[in-house]
């Protein structure tokens, strides 16, 4: 007689077998990056992976104010985190960063000495080693935008009413007002930032909405014609989508400039590990298929020379000699930044 062993209990023996593995299988180290979206290179976490026995876990944010309310409100669980520079300060004074340690990082022997010198703010890499920096300014969809002009007055146009979108980020959409009326985008003057506020409210009046992330997908879908965008992203939507309609400016009146560093959060789970992902990301091979998939400029000294041609000649990630006076840097204002929160918060209620 042929015995049928009934499936349920197959399933349940197989099941029990299953979990006896899995629980006697050493798990894996996790690393826990907290990022801006679109920001790191196809295939780059798959191959840190693969060399580190390691799985990577990655978390978009979309501004510094999300990702620094995030660790302010207790979130212990990232290992790196990739703060603009002008924001490393507030939060080593808020206790949530942890010192770099050089002798954990060989590659940051390729950090471009000249950009510490001159640009970054951290210029000893002690909180904070550099990632990216780009510029911040307007595209547009050439199909759908006739006369476009590269100028912040863009947002004022009628006829693009509920077509375009402002970033949601204080500094840099303050900014794009400040330099609109002549100022400097750190200044701290109450009149300035009040004005700034002012103009910021009557583009806020005729824009779809505030946005950081979605205008990219927008801009491709023509959902949008006008977007408030960092220049990288643009040429990655470009290059996406294969379409020659979407153009990029650096807005006459002046633009922003700022740069994005790598940090170890104070309670990081996984130090040794972070530090092997910041070694890996200023790795001249990795950090020049990072620059070329970004369209940022990774400060790196042993990237430049791999650098292809059409990069080096790419006017997103080289600024144009000749605009770069209109460019300005985005610095940390200390107490001073209150001023700009209010202003925000104002524009953020005012209809
Ligand atoms: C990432 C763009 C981040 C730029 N895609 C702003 N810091």
């Amino acid at each position: 007689m042929k015995i049928h062993l009934p499936r349920l209990a197959l399933a349940g023996l197989l099941g029990s077998l299953a979990l006896l593995l899995s629980s006697c299988a050493p798990k894996k180290a996790e690393l826990h990056v907290y990022i801006w979206s679109d920001y790191l290179a196809d295939g780059l976490i798959e191959e840190f992976e693969a060399a580190n026995n390691c799985k990577v876990i990655v978390d978009n944010y979309d501004s510094n104010e999300v990702m620094v309310a995030k660790l302010q409100g207790g979130a212990t669980g990232y290992d790196v985190v990739f703060p603009s520079s002008y924001v490393v300060n507030a939060m080593v004074d808020d206790g949530l960063l942890q010192k770099v340690n050089h002798a954990h990082i060989p590659n940051l022997k390729y950090v471009d000495p000249k950009f510490l010198a001159s640009i970054s703010l951290d210029k000893g890499m002690t909180y904070s080693v550099p990632y990216m920096s780009g510029t911040t300014g307007i595209a547009y969809r050439k199909d759908e935008v006739k006369d476009f002009e590269p100028s912040w007055h863009m947002f004022e146009r009628a006829d693009l009413a509920g077509r375009m979108t402002l970033l949601d980020d204080p500094r840099d959409t303050i900014g794009a007002a400040l330099k609109t009326l002549g100022f400097s985008i750190n200044t701290t003057d109450d009149a300035q930032i009040n004005a700034a506020a002012d103009l910021v409210i009557t583009w806020k009046r005729n824009i779809a909405r505030f946005e950081s992330e979605a205008y990219k997908a927008g801009i491709a879908s023509k959902e949008f014609y006008v977007v408030h965008a960092f220049g990288g992203d643009i040429q990655q939507v470009i290059d996406e989508n294969e379409d020659p309609n979407i153009g990029f400016a650096l807005p006459k009146e002046g633009f922003v400039m700022w740069e994005d560093t790598m940090a170890i959060p104070a309670g990081a789970a996984n130090v040794a590990l972070a530090e092997k992902f910041i070694n890996f990301l200023h790795d001249p091979a990795i950090a020049a298929r990072n620059i070329e998939f970004n369209y940022y400029l990774c400060p790196n000294t042993g990237a430049y020379p791999l650098l292809s041609d059409e990069i080096k000649a790419n006017p997103i990630v080289f600024v144009p000699e000749a605009l770069l006076p209109k460019g300005e840097q985005t610095l940390e204002l200390g107490d001073d930044l209150a001023k700009y929160t209010a202003a925000w918060d104002r524009i953020k209620a005012a209809n």
